[in-house]
């Protein structure tokens, strides 16, 4: 029997993902409808973004746990996958804004408020975070229910309590001290609240039971954070091409991190520990969860 590579497998799972988000996303990004239409360069504005694309993590995330629910993935959860997606390159462009990270890089390319103006990647932020909203109002095959418990979560998520709100904290904390427990609650929500996010949106177009539901929030809540202990490893050791962002911008703005905090290896360790406890969590799914195992996997391997 010839062996298959598990690494080739998954490769082919995350493209098949990210084609199956795309497939949803790119067309919803449309001139709008009867007399309420988007002004064309805002149009062109609102899709250069996409142009370029990331890894889409947080889609992958949302089918990869509804697979390990149901067993493969419902057509319920492209749209969420595709209102993930957009949420989280709205916060992209906002981030890159001068009055924020102020960064002229982004997957590659310049970055939206670079290749436009300022006034104009604001109001993108602004309308894709709306549309976003309007994506999940809008989702066939899923229930009511399920279609309103995905708004509220994706909203709590995105908000003041959640990624908002780890912005607010971590542009004030720029040149200050803060302690690891401080530093974790911060991207509990800056990063976390929409990785976390991710994965529940997944088990809601599923169906997930509640105990379902808790498994896949605790794998959710430390992969969210293990993302954002990579994140800062790979500002130390990654490099600008390779990130498509640019490399060394947490040490140039005096920022506390998880490797000033506790050094490479012990961010490394960290990393570890927390692919691992977020591991734990799967057992319950079995196999199903295969892809959340491996998901993990990447996220903590991962190179940019
Ligand atoms: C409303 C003004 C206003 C701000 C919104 C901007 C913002 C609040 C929050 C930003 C949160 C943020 C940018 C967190 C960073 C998370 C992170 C590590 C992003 C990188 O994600 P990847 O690696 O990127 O998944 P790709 O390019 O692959 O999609």
């Amino acid at each position: 029997m010839p062996k298959t590579d598990p690494d080739a497998d998954f490769d082919g799972y995350l493209a098949a993902c990210r084609t199956r988000c795309q497939a949803v996303l790119l067309p919803s990004l449309d001139a709008g409808h009867g007399e309420l239409r988007v002004p064309a360069g805002l149009l062109d504005a609102s899709r250069y973004p996409f142009e370029n694309t990331g890894k889409l993590v947080r889609p992958v995330l949302c089918y990869a746990a509804a697979e390990a629910v149901a067993g493969d993935i419902p057509p319920g959860a492209d749209h969420l996958a595709a209102a993930l997606e957009i949420i989280h390159t709205y916060s992209l462009i906002h981030d890159d804004l001068p009055a924020m990270d102020d960064d002229d890089l982004r997957r590659g390319r310049p970055s939206l408020h670079r290749a436009f103006d300022e006034a104009t990647a604001i109001l993108v932020g602004d309308g894709l975070q709306a549309r976003a909203f309007e994506l999940l109002a809008r989702a066939p095959d899923i229930s009511e229910n399920s279609r309103v418990a995905a708004i509220s979560t994706l909203a709590g998520a995105a908000g003041l309590a959640g990624m908002v709100g780890g912005q607010f904290v971590d542009i004030s904390a720029v040149g200050e001290t803060m302690d690891l427990e401080a530093l974790r609650e911060m991207h509990l929500c800056k990063t976390g609240a929409l990785i976390r996010a991710s994965v529940a949106l997944g088990g809601i177009a599923a169906g997930a039971t509640e105990q379902q539901l808790a498994r896949l929030d605790a794998y959710g809540r430390d992969i969210g954070l293990a993302f954002q202990v990579v994140d800062d490893i790979l500002d130390v050791t990654g490099d600008t091409q390779t990130l498509g962002k640019t490399q060394g911008k947490d040490a140039l703005a005096d920022k506390p991190t998880y490797v000033t905090l506790l050094g490479l290896d012990g961010a490394r360790a960290e990393a570890r520990q927390l692919m691992e406890s977020g591991l734990a969590q799967l057992a319950p799914f079995a196999a199903n969860a295969r892809r959340l195992e491996q998901l993990a996997r990447y996220i903590v391997h991962r190179d940019r």
